[in-house]
């Protein structure tokens, strides 16, 4: 009851927010985020957090902007630690997994076609920004929290970001100028104009990164994929950030569509309008964000060979658990197939099926395991 009530203050939240223009971004993610937090207090008292974990003791991910100097260079530094520590992947069937860092990106090569687009996307991503949060922690001394990349923020200049900067306290910034013909994102159906970048990033903590996998399915001009999904292709790392691309796709609309409003009524409209409807050009703001950072970022297999990837990816996150939040008497529920976009047709994902992330240190699960952020085992995390 709790519940109905605070979905009926979202619609009108919405409708507050939409007739006033320009859209203030920063208000609109502080409202629903307020609005997110209350409804997870009340749900608390209602069962929704389980045994010892509340949102009064749960773990809390951050926008990596509002992280101080220290604490963004612990997170880069444990990266990188974890990309100088040993693979624990097969070398004979993954050749290309050279460190720890690239034992997870494997895991999203091998299981690209049955990840996205399907019912399982949102969860097997939550579980794999987890298990290499936990990674961190674990394996590199990390004692934070996974950040997320605010996409409502410095859309008309990524390079003006703290994300994407290129200073010692960001994840690195654009790439080199390198001139091409930008990049084809929406599965081969949405022409991106090229950035300022398209070369190697040259500042930053990953200034001296190798990448060693992919690319399994390049989206930018110019770029030659591997023979082979676990191939060993060592080379910098290419980023070309779009300013075209956040501003077109990353917007405070798209973001309130998503959680409060036409698209947030079902798990299945949310999900499919934040992967978007590539065949009418409208992106979604999960590709979007992929395309901001552009170049490698762009490759749908290896992706996560850059490390903003986690900070996109917790962000996506966070955007479904304010859907959540928002909608508790759905909070539980998953739509789609197993196989991508339904290509070939398969059978709608069940609740039972299983997650499993390989060599990282994640245990298989249930998707019915990774839907509650607060339902402690494995996780106990909000976003402020
Ligand atoms: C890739 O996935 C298949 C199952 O689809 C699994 O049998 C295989 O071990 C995985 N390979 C790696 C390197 O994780
Ligand atoms: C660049 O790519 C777009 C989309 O694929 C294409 O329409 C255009 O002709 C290309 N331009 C050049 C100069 O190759
Ligand atoms: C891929 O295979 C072709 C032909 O076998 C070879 O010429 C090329 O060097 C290979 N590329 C990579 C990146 O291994
Ligand atoms: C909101 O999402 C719905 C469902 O996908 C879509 O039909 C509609 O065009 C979207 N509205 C805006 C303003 O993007
Ligand atoms: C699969 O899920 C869709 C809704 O997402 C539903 O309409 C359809 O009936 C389901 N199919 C089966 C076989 O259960
Ligand atoms: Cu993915």
């Amino acid at each position: 009851m709790h519940f109905t009530s605070l979905a009926v203050f979202g619609l009108c939240a919405t409708s507050a927010l939409v007739s006033a223009t320009p859209l203030q971004t920063r208000d609109v993610l502080e409202d629903l985020q307020n609005q997110a937090l209350a409804a997870l207090r009340d749900a608390t008292d209602n069962g929704l957090a389980k045994k010892s974990c509340s949102i009064f003791n749960a773990k809390i991910r951050k926008d990596w902007a509002l992280l101080s100097a220290t604490e963004r260079k612990s997170y880069t530094s444990a990266v990188n630690c974890l990309m100088k520590k040993p693979s624990r992947s097969d070398p004979a069937v993954v050749p290309g997994a050279k460190s720890r860092y690239d034992d997870f990106v494997a895991q999203h090569i091998n299981q690209t076609l049955s990840i996205h687009g399907t019912g399982s996307f949102l969860s097997w991503h939550r579980y794999f920004v987890w298990s290499y949060e936990t990674a961190l922690r674990e394996e590199c001394g990390y004692t934070g929290y996974q950040p997320y990349w605010n996409w409502l923020s410095y859309q008309n200049n990524p390079t003006k970001s703290p994300v994407f900067d290129g200073s010692a306290t960001s994840m690195s910034g654009d790439g080199s100028f390198v001139a091409h013909n930008g990049s084809v994102g929406g599965a081969g159906a949405i022409f991106l104009p090229s950035g300022n970048g398209g070369g190697c990033i040259t500042s930053g903590p990953f200034k001296d990164m190798t990448v060693n996998l992919g690319p399994v399915s390049p989206t930018m001009a110019g770029e030659t994929k591997v023979n082979s999904s676990f191939a060993y292709n060592p080379r910098c790392l290419k980023r070309d950030l779009s300013a075209y691309t956040a501003t077109t796709w990353l917007t405070a609309t798209n973001l309130l569509n998503l959680t409060i409003g036409n698209a947030a009524q079902s798990i299945e409209t949310f999900q499919n309008e934040l992967q978007g409807r590539f065949s009418q050009g409208f992106l979604g703001m999960h590709a979007a964000g992929h395309f901001m950072i552009g170049g490698d970022a762009g490759d749908l297999f290896s992706s996560p060979v850059d490390p903003a990837f986690w900070l996109h990816h917790a962000m996506l996150d966070r955007v479904w658990w304010l859907w959540q939040a928002l909608h508790l008497n759905q909070a539980e529920t998953i739509a789609g197939t197993v196989t991508i976009f339904n290509k070939p047709p398969s059978r709608n994902a069940t609740l039972d099926d299983v997650i499993y992330m390989g060599q990282s240190n994640a245990p298989t699960r249930p998707i019915k395991e990774l839907l509650n952020s607060l339902g402690d085992d494995p996780f106990c995390y909000i976003y402020l």
